[in-house]
């Protein structure tokens, strides 16, 4: 049986990862139609949104793509991708250099100490640069990278490159011409002395050789490159153009000879982690998963690890090029397609056993930017909560969310284009339109101080009456739930049997609230009084007498608007802290830290959600794209006066 290597590309948007997958495929003989940004959203946009899925056969190598998104709102996939490929090769625009997402990339492969390759693309490019692009790299980034090619430009166009360990040149229209241009010989001198130097750091006996300065062989250079690259100790740069299929086939080699290979057992107990899910046109859904032991085979099942559901494999694929094809068996080092496996979610590792170890994706992060969506019709309210569902679970950072405060349906995501894509997406494939809004914020209301309140609800116009009275006492509550109702009635002022309708209206008239409609919370409730009819007395009644008698105590204890507060972590380039820092001011932030982390301060902060809105754009603007952050709820705190006014004139104005 071949080999099996998985590659994940990844890098910011635009440096060509897409065109560069596509270029090798058909340079390694796919003759079938290559599409990797398959989806119409895709396709109308011009830029990747969903991992793209190829593969192909090199000897007896089978390498499997996966082609990540490099816009930073589609980070997600990135996470997906990175855990299950045997090398990340992150891809560097040679104009640009290192981007925003490079950083990303590279702090994700890295934390993961795996191994990693970095390709210089668009070589082709008049002002590319290669040692720009090192400089660059190596400017921002801690690691030996160590570039195992030069490339060869004549009359600036990018004609070969040199082999750095087989210390030789490769022309890309001249078959077998070898020759080193003269004007590199000095820089090909250098260059490959730091890479054995750095080779030889990995091995013993290289190291010997090395500084006895014996002669070193391309197999021994590139036995000890592949030990540091298999420990993620050494990272190989390489030159390429993907859109003139310049270096492509090197690339091809060192792919498949110098990266390591998985070290994976096709005859354990059979184990896979389920990275992606995704929708297709023609097959439903796909969980995409990466065999991490044994063999998965058609007709057999498997069971999610810790506790799921029995799965059965039914329609399994692999890819050829990026189509999918059915495969039977799989073995361990295999990405595979599961079909028809409606009950699979991202991240669940599947198994013979339900004792297998799990698999531990790392963390998602958490979507940061939300807008209301309402549907722009009857139809599309029929539709839309099974099409939200299916778009959503394939995505770790597409969230929908019914808050349970303002009663609006919520989508959230990382940002304003993401959410755009999906509303997209939603339109093309289930004919779903919808609208989108600047979410209301949950506020919420409560007390500052005790006060008592009577209510005699009393109706007496033919048949029977309706009669209770209630007098009740409210003050703030810390106590969990933020609500307790105490029954203080002494005799039989209130009889038992109608204290459930008396708390009944309670909570419902602090569901309603009564400064601007928003619930209210941290309250206790004593009913201490009241009276009753021997006829016309009913829970309901009662109910109706505890409403009002909430509402009017309510009003007298100095009710006020509480709103929520998220802790906000945001990580910036330290240039950038200051100014970040007096923005948060600027949005009522409250500053608790800040932790500088190399170049990198984490300022850590308690900002209100109302001014959080639009943080995701804002912050993006304010630092190119260069600073990222997350938020979590917090707590809810006090509103100060002049924005309760604001909120409660407008809660009154939206009444009438
Ligand atoms: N000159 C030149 N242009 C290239 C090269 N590779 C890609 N391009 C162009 O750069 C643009 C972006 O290429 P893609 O391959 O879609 O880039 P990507 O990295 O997949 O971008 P995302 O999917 O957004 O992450 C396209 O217009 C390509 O034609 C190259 O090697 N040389
Ligand atoms: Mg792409």
């Amino acid at each position: 049986m071949g080999q099996l290597r998985t590659i994940c590309l990844v890098g910011h948007s635009g440096c060509g990862k897409t065109t560069l997958a596509t270029a090798l495929m058909k340079r390694a003989g796919i003759k079938e139609q290559i599409l990797l940004d398959a989806s119409q959203e895709e396709k109308d946009r011009g830029y990747s949104i969903d991992i793209g899925y190829g593969a192909f056969t090199k000897g007896d190598t089978t390498v499997t793509l996966l082609d990540t998104p490099g816009g930073d709102e589609f980070i997600e996939e990135m996470y997906k991708a990175v855990p299950v490929s045997d090398v990340s090769l992150l891809v560097v625009h040679a104009e640009k250099a290192v981007e925003v997402v490079t950083e990303r990339a590279w702090d994700l492969t890295g934390a993961a100490k795996r191994p990693t390759l970095v390709l210089v693309n668009q070589m082709d490019r008049e002002n590319a640069s290669f040692e720009k692009a090192i400089a660059s790299l190596r400017d921002h980034f801690e690691g030996k990278l160590l570039p195992i090619q030069l490339p060869i430009r004549e009359g600036g166009a990018f004609v070969g490159v040199v082999d750095l360990i087989a210390n030789q040149a490769v022309y890309f229209a001249e078959k077998g011409k070898k020759a080193i241009p003269d004007d590199l010989a000095g820089p090909v001198e250098d260059a490959r002395s730091s890479l054995i130097e750095e080779a030889s750091t990995m091995d013993d006996e290289l190291m010997m050789k090395f500084l006895e300065e014996e002669p070193i062989s391309t197999e021994e250079i590139t036995t000890s490159l592949s030990i540091g690259v298999a420990q993620g100790e050494l990272i190989p740069v390489l030159c390429a153009s993907g859109a003139e299929e310049k270096g492509l086939d090197t690339l091809t080699q060192v792919l498949t000879g110098l990266v390591p290979g998985p070290a994976l057992d096709a005859a354990a107990a059979t184990r896979a982690i389920v990275f992606d899910l995704t929708n297709d046109p023609y097959l439903g859904r796909l969980a995409y998963a990466r065999v991490l032991d044994g063999t998965v085979q058609e007709g057999k099942s498997l069971v999610v690890v810790g506790g799921g559901g029995k799965i059965e494999i039914r329609d399994m694929y692999t890819l050829e090029g990026t189509k999918q094809k059915r495969e039977p068996k799989a073995p361990a080092g295999s990405i595979i397609a599961i079909g028809k496996a409606e009950d699979l979610k991202l991240g669940d590792t599947v198994a013979t056993s339900i004792d297998g170890a799990a698999f531990d994706m790392p963390a998602f992060p958490q979507p940061v930017y939300s807008r209301t969506i309402v549907p722009k019709s009857q139809a599309d309210v029929e539709k839309m909560s099974e099409a939200l569902r299916e778009v959503s679970t394939t995505k770790a950072t597409i969230q929908v969310e019914r808050d349970p405060v303002t009663k609006e349906q919520i989508l959230r995501g990382m940002g304003d284009i993401h959410l755009s894509v999906f509303i997209e997406r939603l339109k093309n494939r289930y004919n779903v339109s919808l609208e989108t809004h600047t979410p209301q914020i949950p506020y919420k209301e409560t007390i500052r101080k005790k006060a008592e309140a009577k209510y005699r609800h009393k109706k007496q116009s033919g048949g029977r009456g309706q009669f209770g009275e209630v007098v009740l006492r409210i003050e703030p509550f810390d106590g969990e739930g933020g609500y307790q109702f105490l029954d203080e009635i002494k005799g039989a002022s209130i009889p038992g049997q109608y204290i459930p309708g008396v708390e009944k209206g309670v909570v419902e008239a602090m569901e309603e609230g009564n400064l601007a409609k928003y619930p209210v919370t941290n309250v206790s409730v004593a009913v201490f009084d009241g009276s009753y009819h021997p006829v016309d007395s009913s829970e309901l009644a009662f109910k109706i007498a505890a409403r009002s008698a909430f509402r009017d105590a309510f009003d007298k204890a100095n009710p006020t608007l509480l709103e929520p507060v998220m802790n906000v972590q945001v990580r910036v380039p330290e240039e950038f802290t200051g100014d970040i820092i007096s923005d948060l001011n600027g949005r009522r932030g409250r500053i608790l830290g800040m932790d500088p982390a190399g170049k990198i301060t984490v300022i850590r902060a308690e900002v209100p959600l109302s001014e959080m809105m639009s943080y995701a754009l804002d912050l993006k603007s304010r630092t190119q794209g260069r600073a990222v952050f997350q938020m979590e709820y917090a707590k809810y705190q006090a509103v100060p006066g002049n924005i309760q006014e604001k909120v409660v004139a407008q809660a009154r104005q939206n009444e009438e």
